[in-house]
């Protein structure tokens, strides 16, 4: 029988073939890296308890690998093709996000693995969103950008013949999911040069900045990648040391003794040259970005975190926002055990060498297994996105630009017809991780 290659080991390929990449082309993005390597590594050596519980958790191995990266496209038939290319890679897409109210003209998911040993093999994971022209008023300039775009092939023609070939036979074997990767990667290339002439281009950003990022090139440029880090705080603090300038504020809940959800920060666009047929400008698009990621919380938790952090609202300076999010968010438990009891996060049940030994009745108490060391509770990583936070992140790389406000309603229904299948309820998956680790305990 004939061998093939893993869809984890084709995304491990892929995501550092991604990675390798995008240093070449923003050297800024490196030195991130080596940043928060650095952090990573002091957090590990002065906090003991955390490593040891990483490690437990067999959650030590994946953090250096830990990233996502983030591209958008502007029609249903590219949306379409990606969701097929990243099966391939055991992503698939998680979540609905519409960005539109926070003044971003786009929906989006995540595709990201979903089963737990291939999110411990390689989480990477892509925020995708596809551009919505509907939301363009000027009918004329709507036009225009659909047949730039329809006129544009951003997959290259073995790329698109190696997708076929693994619906049909099932898996590449060695050589061709290495020329898989190679051919998957030139979709995600920076291009200098625009398809268009510089009136386009100019009345296209004139729309929204993000329409000429979208539409102007060959290609879907991946626009940033984002490692894992462990102390956000202290990373977003020595980037100016490093050359590196940070965003305004840090994005998502304040730190916390229970790291939840996830908090992001970015490093400012690139503003780099691109060569128009008949000129050269300047074009922002490209950016990096950090995030410590936290326990995922439960439909009820979220609906808290949701409104504490519209209570709070956002701010210009970043330690007097964190200041203000920790005093509103004191409103929310911060231990494990409260999180637990108030069913406000996602947890994975297991039990110990102790509680192997003994017989657990399915109808016992959790909290006097885990009191009596019998029984373990992980909090689960989460490991999707936050609308409030990408917009907060869209917008510090589109410039100044007053953020334009869309009245539009969230269309997932149209997103899912461009993609070719429903996004997956990312708290379905939470939930049933919880209740598979349970039932592993022969708890109900
Ligand atoms: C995506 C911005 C959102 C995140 O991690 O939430 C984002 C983009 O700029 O395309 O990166
Ligand atoms: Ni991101």
């Amino acid at each position: 029988m004939q061998k093939f290659v893993s869809a984890d080991a084709l995304r491990e390929q892929f995501s550092q073939a991604m990675s390798a990449m995008y240093q070449q082309e923003v050297p800024q993005y490196g030195t991130l890296l080596q940043l928060v390597a650095e952090v990573n590594q002091q957090v590990l050596a002065q906090d003991k308890e955390l490593a040891e519980r990483l490690a437990a958790a067999d959650e030590l191995s994946r953090l250096s690998v830990e990233r996502h990266g983030a591209i958008r496209v502007g029609s249903p038939q590219e949306l379409n093709t990606l969701r097929q290319l990243f099966a391939i890679m055991g992503m698939y897409p998680v979540g609905y996000y519409d960005l539109a109210p926070a003044g971003v003209p786009v929906h989006s998911t995540a595709f990201r693995p979903v089963e737990g040993d291939a999110l411990r093999r390689n989480p990477f994971r892509l925020f995708t969103s596809l551009l919505r022209l509907e939301l363009i008023e000027d009918r004329a300039m709507r036009q225009r950008a659909e047949a730039i775009l329809a006129a544009r092939q951003i997959f290259t023609p073995r790329c698109l013949a190696l997708i076929e070939q693994h619906q049909q036979q099932g898996g590449f074997d060695d050589a061709t999911a290495a020329e898989f990767v190679r051919e998957a990667l030139e979709t995600f290339r920076w291009h200098r040069q625009t398809t268009v002439d510089r009136a386009t281009y100019e009345a296209l950003h004139q729309q929204h900045r993000l329409i000429a990022d979208v539409v102007c090139f060959p290609g879907c440029h991946i626009n940033h990648l984002t490692p894992r880090t462990l102390d956000i705080d202290r990373v977003q603090a020595l980037m100016p040391e490093h050359g590196i300038t940070p965003k305004a504020i840090i994005e998502g809940p304040p730190r916390r003794n229970v790291p939840i959800l996830l908090r992001q920060t970015s490093f400012k666009a690139l503003e780099e040259p691109v060569i128009l047929p008949t000129a050269r400008r300047s074009h922002t698009a490209r950016f990096g970005e950090i995030e410590q990621r936290g326990v995922a919380l439960t439909p009820a938790g979220r609906q808290r975190y949701d409104s504490l952090l519209a209570q709070a609202g956002s701010g210009t300076d970043n330690q007097q926002h964190q200041q203000h999010l920790t005093e509103v968010f004191q409103a929310f438990p911060d231990s494990e055990k409260a999180l637990r009891q108030q069913q406000l996060a996602w947890f994975d049940y297991r039990l110990t060498e102790k509680g192997k030994q003994q017989a657990i009745a399915p109808d016992a108490d959790r909290e006097a297994l885990i009191a009596q060391g019998l029984l373990v509770a992980d909090p689960q990583v989460y490991e999707d996105f936050l609308p409030v936070s990408a917009a907060g992140i869209f917008q510090s790389n589109l410039g100044e630009q007053a953020p334009e406000k869309f009245s539009a309603s969230a269309s997932r229904t149209r997103f899912e017809e461009a993609l070719g299948c429903a996004v997956t309820d990312e708290m379905t998956l939470y939930a049933a991780r919880q209740a598979a680790s349970l039932q592993r305990c022969g708890l109900k």
